[in-house]
């Protein structure tokens, strides 16, 4: 580990970076390699960062955008493209063709812990600056009266480290931190609109060191509720079942959670489930969740601070992706050419793709779980939007083209 990054305290930078998950560190990065400046601020240490366990799908634009940040390598050496997708229902399972149906298109199976992994070797490699265990950040001067290029009129970052106060002048804030970051609440409430849709269950996850039950990813819709089996390598395992919210890990012993994921599987595919101890539990509530705008005077808002959605279409890392380039167009077109539309117009071009995922993400979720107070009706229109899925060419492609990826 670079332990220079972590005790550097610059005082001036031209983009400050709010949290060092993958849209902060991909976003200093991208900056970086066009001689803008930025430092990364991150609450935790990088081990706890490194020990999440979350995304697994990376769509083109978001594999495109790692190695336009000189981060890709790894990523196209392990990561394995995946052509298609099963959806098990009524006891068989349905393939949808991505390469067929989305011209071409595909997607990589390639962890988010080893994307920000590659990216924290990058910033080191760069010698960038991401300050970990940065305690109590605070944005300033966000908004600012004070005459445009002034030094009254610059925002201003304040943090913890170590005991001592730091104070970091720069032109822009940007809130990548998470959607419990501070960024999002830094906004005075009148001016933020929050729009959100909580479901009623959750995801529990099982990662093991096992191999995939099937080469390529398997949703199942059962009416025991929804379950998943993913992959991050041929001998690493991501299983996860549906579970209502009032469960907690505990209750869920390892034999627990393999009896229930091959109850919901196709008989044969539960037949090939090797099995094996858990090496990492948790359970994820499902939420819809987007705020307007993006933009508030100087502070820019990427990700999960902004947005998240359930994991159902993985969207949530490609989504964060996708403001991430809208960012760093902005940022370079003013800084390399002195030309603000593509910041001014950042939350409107963020948002018309961010709702597109949402809508995305929400439709799967609403066709693939079991939902314990829908009526007759809402299961008959649940089977019948399955049976025209896979009776209509039209429809795969629909859903292959957002599975791989709107354009930018
Ligand atoms: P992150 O990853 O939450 O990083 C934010 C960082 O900010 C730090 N932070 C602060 N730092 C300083 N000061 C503060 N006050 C701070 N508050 C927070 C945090 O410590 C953290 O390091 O947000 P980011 O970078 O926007 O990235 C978003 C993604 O993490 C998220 O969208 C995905 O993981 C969602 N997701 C998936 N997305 C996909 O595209 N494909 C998938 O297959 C996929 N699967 C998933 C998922 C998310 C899941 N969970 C656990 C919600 C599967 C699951 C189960
Ligand atoms: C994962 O592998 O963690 C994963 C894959 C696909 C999803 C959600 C999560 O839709």
């Amino acid at each position: 580990m670079n332990t220079a990054s972590t005790t550097t305290h610059p005082t001036q930078t031209q983009v400050c970076i709010i949290g060092g998950g993958p849209s902060g560190l991909l976003l200093s990065q991208l900056l970086h390699l066009k001689g803008i400046d930025s430092v990364v601020l991150e609450r935790q240490s990088r081990a706890y960062v490194l020990a999440r366990i979350r995304a697994g799908v990376l769509e083109q634009g978001f594999a495109k955008l790692m190695r336009e940040a000189q981060c890709g390598e790894r990523m196209d050496r392990e990561g394995h493209v995946h052509e298609g997708f099963f959806i098990a229902h009524d006891g068989k399972m349905s393939r949808i063709d991505l390469h067929k149906h989305a011209d071409g298109k595909t997607v990589v199976v390639y962890g988010q812990t080893e994307v920000t992994r590659d990216l924290y070797e990058a910033r080191d490699r760069l010698k960038g600056v991401v300050i970990h265990n940065a305690e109590n950040v605070q944005p300033h001067r966000l908004k600012s009266e004070a005459p445009a290029g002034s030094a009254e009129a610059r925002p201003y970052v304040t943090y913890e480290h170590e005991g001592q106060t730091h104070r970091l002048d720069c032109d822009y804030v940007v809130g990548a931190d998470g959607y419990h970051g501070v960024s999002r609440k830094s906004i005075p409430s009148d001016v933020l609109r929050e729009y959100e849709k909580v479901y009623p269950f959750g995801w529990l996850g099982v990662l093991s060191r096992t191999p995939p039950v099937s080469p390529e990813l398997i949703y199942a819709k059962h009416e025991r509720g929804f379950a998943l089996c993913s992959m991050r390598s041929p001998m690493l395992s991501r299983y996860y079942i549906q579970v209502p919210l009032t469960d907690s890990v505990e209750n869920w012993s390892d034999e627990a959670f393999w009896e229930e994921l091959k109850r919901r599987l196709p008989p044969e595919v539960a037949a090939q489930l090797v099995t094996g101890p858990s090496i990492e539990k948790s359970i994820a509530p499902l939420r819809s969740f987007v705020v307007e705008p993006m933009r508030y005077g100087n502070l820019f808002l990427a990700g999960d601070a902004a947005h998240i959605v359930p994991p159902t279409g993985a969207r949530g890392l490609n989504t964060a992706g996708s403001d991430i380039h809208y960012l760093y167009e902005g940022l370079v077109q003013h800084y390399l050419h002195g030309d603000d539309t593509g910041l001014d117009q950042y939350s409107a071009n963020a948002l018309a793709r961010v709702w597109k995922t949402q809508r995305f993400s929400w439709m799967l979720t609403t066709l693939l779980h079991n939902f314990p107070d829908n009526a007759a009706y809402d299961q008959k229109l649940q089977q019948v939007e399955l049976d025209y899925l896979f009776s209509s060419e039209k429809a795969q492609a629909a859903l292959a083209e957002n599975y791989t990826g709107l354009p930018y």
